[in-house]
């Protein structure tokens, strides 16, 4: 496809056009799916960009590749790598990004109908965007247990344990009973080989019936989520707002590619509603 080909829903493949759809009122079930570039701003690197993404940065750790860090099997002979890389993406200390800050701005219009993630950093709820409309597909820092016995380990220890990037061991003791279980724990968050959460498979199809679908800052290169944009049904727009062109985006005629960084070009889509002040005010308040 050309960047001539008409557009079928959109007057043209464009920002402007975009925001128009919007407007107009024929946007009300927008499906977001975002990854690690919408926080890269807020000061966590992602995992594959040169020269700044974590696997790039990984070499000290002395992995036998990168993805290894995430990798079940590797974790439980040496957890060690995941808990100092854990120490740089645990959430606290981060501000949500103007991009998280656009998605909250659209769930208090009442106009997202779900946002899918795969980061694991929490600023989605920071920012402000309710639980229920939040797919967070590959877990999050939020919650971590034993990965033997799967007995919850408290938050309060957990962030002591990942300030000193310390390898956390379960808490159960012979004095409950179950007899002592020392086996590592680990936040939950989906490592490679691990089932996505069940809600993931519950609300994928909510992609199906999107009016219009939001990609921003994912390679599109984990699986099954890399699939969401093209469950997005022709010709419901798709706009990506990433660095670079990625998946099937750009193939469907109702495709807008915003490549550069996501908050320039969230906040030209901002300009283009009138949205502008009231996404750099609530930004500011957080
Ligand atoms: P990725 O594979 O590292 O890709 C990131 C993408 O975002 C690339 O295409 C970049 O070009 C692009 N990008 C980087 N910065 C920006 C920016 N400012 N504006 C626009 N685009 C940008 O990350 P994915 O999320 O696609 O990969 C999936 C993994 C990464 C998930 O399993 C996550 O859990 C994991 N991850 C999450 C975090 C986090 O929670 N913040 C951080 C690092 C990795």
């Amino acid at each position: 496809i050309s960047d001539d080909t008409p557009a079928v829903t959109l007057a043209e493949r464009s920002l402007a056009a975009v925001a128009d759809h919007i407007k107009s009122g024929k946007a009300r079930r927008i499906v977001v799916m975002t990854g690690a570039g919408i926080s890269t701003a807020a000061g966590i690197p992602d995992f594959r960009s040169p020269e700044t993404g974590l696997y790039a940065n990984l070499a000290a750790l002395n992995l036998p590749e990168p993805e290894a860090v995430f990798d079940l099997d590797f974790f439980k002979k040496n957890p060690k790598p995941f808990y100092v890389l854990a120490k740089d993406l645990y959430p606290g200390t981060f501000h949500p990004t103007v991009s998280h800050v656009f998605i909250s701005l659209l769930a208090s219009k009442g106009l997202l109908a779900q946002l899918f993630t795969q980061n694991i950093d929490c600023l989605e709820r920071t920012a402000g965007i309710p639980g229920e409309l939040i797919v967070e597909a590959h877990g999050s820092f939020a919650s971590q247990r034993c990965i033997d016995c799967k007995t919850p380990f408290p938050d309060d220890k957990m962030r002591e344990h990942v300030a000193r990037a310390e390898v956390p061991r379960c808490i159960r003791s012979e004095a409950n009973g179950d007899g002592r279980c020392d086996g590592l724990v680990k936040p939950d968050i989906v490592f490679f080989h691990e089932a996505l959460p069940s809600l993931f498979y519950e609300r994928r199809n909510l992609a199906e019936t999107a009016d219009l679908a939001l990609v921003l800052g994912t390679s599109l290169s984990v699986h099954p989520f890399a699939g969401l944009p093209d469950m997005v049904p022709e010709p419901v727009p798709r706009v990506l707002f990433n660095m670079e062109r990625v998946g099937s985006l750009g193939t469907h005629a109702d495709d807008v590619l915003v490549l550069g960084d996501c908050d320039t070009g969230v906040r030209k889509l901002a300009d283009a509603l009138g949205w502008r002040d009231e996404l750099e005010a609530k930004w500011r308040e957080l």
